[in-house]
């Protein structure tokens, strides 16, 4: 055996800290993201809420819908973030390694400190125990030869689970008739695809492993390996706060002369980091705008700001820095915050993502935005987070100028 890896993933994590600090919400659905008077998603919901069919990234108004009987709170950002920096301390203690994926997940390099799979064991018990006692959260644990078997495993007995996956061929053994959806990297828009070529399971991934290669490239390639259980990476000590920057850019199809137009794409490119910001529980120290003229000549520009993780003052920055550059018809636009910390001397109280200082602001960008190009984002802006779609709704948008 090369490594021991664990993989440690809190249980409905935003709605597990809220019920553990009022009880009464205990025992009832729980669902955590904006209110259903208002326009947003699910950021997550208890496991009683999960019974109706309600889940993350769902639009508000459907989880409404499924369950109105349900309780729905703001998250509060600040709290998870205290909450995630003690976990992180306890899990630290064990690994040799560490890599926080997001507030409440990371995979831990338990080789050393193991020494064997019963060493593992202990320490995934432990782990679980000490986040019960000292944090006073339950949390699911994966032991494994690989990245890829952690996670799965970790998955496999939620909530409050422990499993293990010592080898390849256990490995296998769970996944094989399963859907393709089950490996790690194949989303809703990969699993369409192989499931129009009929490759529906893992099985069929290992039978066709030259159609996939095919079909995905290099994606494939990583596909039919892990159909294996083959996964060789290893846990890369790594904190969110270490990258230099989260940013955003596109390609538009044609070049862009309208400057009020690039505006409006900067707002969605914001609203994109905004969310990857949060989800790691970041602030960055300054945000900076990255052009690429029609000519291929780029630029960049940049400003120091406050702890910022709004979309609104990305925009408000990116604009005011877009407002003073050479108007020349434009090929890429991209926005980024960098200076990244976890900490932040905030003036705005975060209790409260919706009442946040600025955050009517953000509706009324929002507003005028769908207004002017027709569009309805209802509760389905998660969607514009991923590349791809807010690709296509950007050239929608430049052909409904
Ligand atoms: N989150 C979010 N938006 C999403 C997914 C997640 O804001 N689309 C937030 C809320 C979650 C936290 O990230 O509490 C952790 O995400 P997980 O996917 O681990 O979900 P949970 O911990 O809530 O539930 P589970 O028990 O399934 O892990
Ligand atoms: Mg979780």
């Amino acid at each position: 055996m090369d490594q021991i890896i664990i993989h440690v993933d809190m249980d409905a994590f935003y709605a597990s800290v809220e019920m553990r600090d009022n009880p009464a919400l205990r025992g009832k659905p729980l669902i955590i993201g904006s209110k259903p008077t208002e326009r947003g998603v699910v950021a997550t919901c208890n496991y009683e809420a999960r019974k109706y069919g309600i889940h993350s990234a769902m639009n508000i108004k459907e989880a409404y819908r499924l369950c109105p009987s349900g309780i729905y709170l703001h998250p509060n950002f600040e709290k998870y973030k205290a909450v995630s920096a003690q976990l992180n301390d306890i899990w630290n203690t064990y690994a040799s390694a560490s890599e926080r994926i997001s507030l409440d997940e990371a995979y831990l390099d338990v080789t050393d400190q193991a020494v064997n799979w019963e060493g593992a064991r202990r320490i995934g018990r432990l782990i679980k125990q000490r986040v019960l006692d000292e944090v006073g959260l339950t949390c699911s644990v994966g032991v494994a030869y690989s990245k890829t078997a952690a996670k799965m495993a970790s998955e496999e007995k939620k909530p409050d689970g422990y499993f293990e996956i010592r080898t390849p061929e256990d490995f296998v053994n769970l996944i094989i008739d399963r859907d393709v959806k089950v490996l790690y990297t194949v989303g809703e828009k990969t699993a369409e695809k192989l499931h129009y070529f009929g490759i529906n399971t893992v099985r069929d991934i290992q039978l066709r492993g030259d159609d996939i290669v095919k079909l995905l490239g290099k994606h494939g390639r990583w596909l039919s390996q892990i159909a294996y259980g083959i996964d060789k990476r290893k846990v890369e000590p790594y904190r969110p706060e270490d990258a230099k920057s989260i940013g955003r850019e596109l390609t538009f199809q044609a070049d862009v002369t309208d400057f009020e137009f690039l505006k409006d794409v900067l707002f969605l490119l914001s609203l994109s980091v905004e969310n990857r910001t949060r989800r790691v529980g970041l602030y960055g120290g300054g945000v900076s705008l990255k052009i690429t003229y029609a000519n291929m000549k780029g630029l960049t520009r940049s400003r120091l700001v406050p702890a910022c993780d709004s979309a609104v003052t990305i925009y408000k920055e990116s604009v005011r820095m877009l407002d003073r550059i050479e108007k020349r018809p434009v090929r890429l636009i991209g926005t980024s915050i960098y200076n990244l910390s976890g900490d932040s001397v905030r003036q705005l109280s975060f209790d409260d993502f919706l009442t946040e200082g600025n955050s009517g602001e953000r509706q009324k960008l929002l507003d005028e935005l769908q207004q002017k190009y027709h569009l309805d984002f209802a509760g389905n802006l998660e969607k514009i987070y991923h590349g791809e779609t807010l690709h296509r709704t950007v050239e929608y948008m430049r052909k409904h100028l």
